[in-house]
């Protein structure tokens, strides 16, 4: 199976969001919930100023992929400022946060090497 998305592909798809992580929306793209893939999944995320997705940890391993915007990124308990073009390895149960402290939406994608997002067990 071989197939080719982009976030138009998906402009129908309702924002995700959840009280947890206040100015945080997302969409996905390649997930066994919504396409016929397996073994990787990626996922789409706005982060609006002033919004977190608060320190979590969960057993897969997680990339992001920054495609605007700055933020700070926690490192289980160490800061660090990323910006539009970076991209972050996330070692499996390593504790990570997300906060926009800056004036634009911060854009980012994320890629689990699950089936599916909704596998994703979340613990705080
Ligand atoms: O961006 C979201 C929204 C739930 O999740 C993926 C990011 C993460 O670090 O697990
Ligand atoms: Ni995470």
């Amino acid at each position: 199976m071989i197939f080719v998305k982009n976030l138009k592909s998906v402009s129908n798809q309702e924002w995700s969001t959840t009280e947890k992580y206040p100015g945080v929306r997302w969409k996905f793209l390649i997930d066994a919930d919504f396409t016929e893939s397996s073994g990787l999944s990626l996922g789409y995320a706005e982060i609006a100023p002033g919004g977190d997705l608060i320190l979590h940890y969960h057993s897969p391993a997680e990339i992001y992929v920054i495609t605007d915007g700055t933020g700070t990124l926690n490192k289980s308990g160490e800061l660090e400022e990323i910006k539009k073009g970076d991209v972050v390895y996330i070692a499996k149960n390593a504790k990570h946060a997300l906060k926009n402290n800056g004036k634009e939406t911060l854009k980012f994608y994320w890629i689990f090497p699950t089936d599916c997002f909704s596998e994703v067990e979340y613990f705080y």
